[in-house]
């Protein structure tokens, strides 16, 4: 059975938006998995310690028939390809790969967290999952286009897509 599962894209380090340029191409790679569709990259305010880079985020959708945490196994392999450096939490990073959405499922174990815990306040994750599908919606029925309009603003400016081949 395939799921429609939406990652999110992150990276503040070393050319963001080819960082995660990369990564869209890893992602379609993946077993078992199509690539739907890419979202816009934003630039963003970084949330969490203000003495790091802005962000650049951005979303893709996902049509796969790997299990959750098969999902969340790959995702953390190709942050290790993309020499992922861990240095303190919500600081800066090169790539940080997020499921924000896997089909209807609730998840919470001490592993994966789904819908992730801190979509509902970031417009940086939000946006581009409106870009990607604009009725999109959390498992409870909360449309996403609802979370957006009343989560913090992190001065998003969309790239031209030049920025990301
Ligand atoms: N984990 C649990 N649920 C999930 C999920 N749904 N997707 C676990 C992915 N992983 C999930 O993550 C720690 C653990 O979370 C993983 O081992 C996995 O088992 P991490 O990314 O390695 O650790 P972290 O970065 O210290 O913490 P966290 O909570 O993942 O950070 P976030 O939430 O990813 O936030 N500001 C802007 N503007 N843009 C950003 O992208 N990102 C962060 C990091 C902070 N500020 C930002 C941004
Ligand atoms: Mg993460």
């Amino acid at each position: 059975m395939m799921t429609d599962a939406f990652i999110g894209l992150g990276s503040n380090l070393k050319e963001p938006a080819a960082q995660l340029a990369r990564a869209v191409s890893a992602l379609a790679t993946l077993p078992e998995t199509v690539l739907v569709a890419q979202s816009p990259f934003y630039a963003s305010r970084p949330v969490g310690p203000q003495d790091q880079p802005d962000f650049v985020n951005g979303a893709v959708w996902l049509s796969t028939s790997l299990l959750p945490h098969q999902l969340l196994d790959e995702l953390q392999s190709i942050e290790q390809k993309h020499g992922r450096e861990r240095l303190r939490h919500w600081g800066p990073r090169t790539l940080d790969l997020d499921i924000l959405l896997f089909g209807d499922q609730v998840l919470d174990d001490e592993r994966l967290t789904v819908p992730h815990r801190e979509l509902p306040n970031r417009d940086f994750a939000l946006q581009p999952l409106l870009d990607l599908k604009a009725d999109l919606a959390l498992p409870d029925g909360t449309a996403i286009a609802e979370l957006r309009s009343q989560c913090p603003d992190n001065g998003l400016r969309k790239l031209p897509p030049a920025d990301y081949p």
